[in-house]
């Protein structure tokens, strides 16, 4: 990969999750060296600083109006402004790396990348989940449960004005590792032109197939690719530290090989790395995994 000129930023926000602990996500990903590791690699990595978050435990009802929508009014804020600084890393000259915090931030980075979007970006999404529900199918109310709904034009109105709706391509959009999908939601899924790729199909086809074939649809047709790693995807023996566990997911070596794929696709222009829960893990292991997978989709090879 050519070296890049990296705008890092952080997002604690639990609210998305309704769960204390993924708001320390950013300072477990700082902690075990994402910085050092990259500029090792010989990229220029700016700091961007932190996004100011509330926190589950300050608000007394999560979902007041009862719109089967959590902590909204919070999320519109932290977005809005997360989005603003996206758009500033951008016109600064930088490529947006943003560490989460729950994965309700998307919304915030995706209505960020402006000039990006409005159907010319194709996304990847690694997770076990589909995050493609809305109030509607959402068994929980969680909010980082529809991040990908939103992006491609389904839920709440006042996030989908966040950015342009729809902010990405969905027929670009591509879902990988996914064994936990919701019956309603799976019907919207189904129904889309969204790409899932489950555990099953990893299994059948093999990951280096998948990344192939993820790339293609991700990239064909558009200019920009935008790649939100869910920490969830991987297995849990390998990374406890995340709130929404699957068994049956990705190991280490199978997302090294996706990221390295994707690393040489040279219209990855954003990333996210969310949902890492420190108050869950094991002496930090799910955030230094994270960092060393990180490294990989920026370029390290194992050899
Ligand atoms: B994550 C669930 N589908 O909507 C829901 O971690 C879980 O960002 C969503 O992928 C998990 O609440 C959201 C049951
Ligand atoms: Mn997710
Ligand atoms: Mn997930
Ligand atoms: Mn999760």
């Amino acid at each position: 990969m050519n070296f890049r000129k990296i705008g890092l930023i952080g997002v604690p926000q639990d609210v998305g999750a309704s769960k204390k602990g993924v708001d320390m996500g950013p300072g477990a990903i700082r902690v075990a060296g994402v910085i050092a590791k990259l500029r090792k690699l010989g990229h220029e990595v700016k700091d961007f600083g932190t996004v100011d978050c509330y926190t589950v435990d300050q608000f007394d009802s999560r979902d007041p109006n009862n719109l089967g929508l959590n902590y909204l009014d919070i999320i519109l804020d932290t977005c809005s402004l997360l989005k603003d600084r996206v758009e500033l890393i951008i016109n600064a000259g930088y490529m947006p790396l943003v560490l989460g915090g729950d994965h309700s931030i998307s919304i915030g980075t995706l209505a960020g990348l402006k000039k990006m979007n409005q159907g010319n970006t194709g996304v990847i999404w690694i997770d076990a989940h589909g995050d493609f529900n809305t109030a509607e199918t959402s068994p929980t109310g969680n909010i980082h449960g529809m991040p990908l709904a939103i992006a491609t034009g389904r839920g709440e109105k006042s996030l989908l004005a966040l950015g342009p709706s729809p902010t990405v391509s969905e027929k670009n959009c591509v879902i990988i590792a996914a064994r936990e999908i919701d019956p309603n939601e799976a019907k919207l899924l189904k129904e889309s032109n969204v790409t899932v790729f489950t555990m099953m199909d990893v299994m059948k086809k093999g990951i280096v197939e998948i990344a192939s074939e993820a790339i293609k649809i991700a990239s064909d047709g558009v200019d920009h690719v935008h790649v939100s790693f869910d920490v969830d995807s991987l297995d849990p023996k390998e990374a406890p530290g995340t709130g929404t566990q699957v068994p049956g997911g990705l190991h280490y070596r199978e997302v090294a090989l996706l990221l390295e794929s994707i690393s040489k696709c040279n219209k990855v222009s954003s990333f996210e790395l969310v949902e890492v829960n420190p108050a869950l893990d094991i002496q930090n292991q799910t955030a230094e995994l994270a960092v060393e997978l990180l490294c990989h989709a920026f370029g390290k090879e194992m050899y």
